[in-house]
């Protein structure tokens, strides 16, 4: 059985999304940041960054969201890791590109509107944050582009990781309305039975 540590509304989220797709059996432990749990003793030996999400495979023990996903998919569902040499390496492509370049700036925002209250929100950062974002969604759009998905036309992790860093501009309420091609592809990923299971867990 496997064990996934924290909450599908958190950087684990994109874990619980793809143990759903992978269709594999496993328990939820979260943990309580007010109570410092992230950083006690027993939770520092199974991730010493004191971060969630972390995963348990039984005696097996791994870290940092994207490599996890990485580790389900190549155990459990190889396919969604690609088929070829080339593929794998496009999905690592994406799945790199959506922690490292989109994120940054998605998450600033978010964590200005969400966790700092208003009169100590940092106008600057969110301003300078959202200026980054047409060109990194642009990239994006254009991949796209006469394309169902974005590597071997059919759903992989690059999609899974993307469309997961993606969905944080429904919570900061970043306008998509102009991304056509991205607009398509959530449409199509939101379709699919594991993406419903993983919402499902969200609600
Ligand atoms: N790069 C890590 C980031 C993990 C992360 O920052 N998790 C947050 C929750 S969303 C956390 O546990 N924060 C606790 C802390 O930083 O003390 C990953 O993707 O797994």
């Amino acid at each position: 059985m496997l064990t996934i540590y924290g909450s599908p509304k958190s950087s684990a989220g994109r874990c619980f999304w793809c143990l759903e797709e992978a269709g594999v059996a496993y328990e939820t432990k979260s943990i309580d940041f007010r109570a410092k749990e992230h950083k006690s003793e027993a939770f520092l030996q199974v991730n010493p960054n004191g971060k969630v999400p972390a995963l348990l495979d039984g005696e097996f023990t791994i870290w940092e969201s994207v490599a996890i996903n990485n580790y389900i998919a190549d155990a459990y569902k190889p396919e969604l890791l690609g088929l070829t040499a080339k593929e794998r390496g496009l999905i690592s492509q994406w799945s790199i590109w959506s922690v490292a370049d989109l994120q940054d700036p998605l998450i600033k925002v978010f964590i200005q509107l969400v966790f700092v209250p208003e009169p100590k929100r940092e106008e600057a950062v969110i301003a300078q944050s959202l200026e980054k974002l047409p060109a990194i969604l642009g990239t994006l759009e254009k991949s796209l582009e006469g394309k169902q998905y974005l590597v071997g036309d059919r759903f992989t992790l690059a999609d899974l990781n993307v469309a997961f860093v993606v969905g944080i501009s429904d919570d900061i309420k970043f306008d998509l309305s102009a991304y056509t091609n991205i607009n398509q592809w959530r449409n199509r990923i939101a379709e699919r039975e594991g993406t419903k299971r993983y919402k499902a867990l969200c609600a």
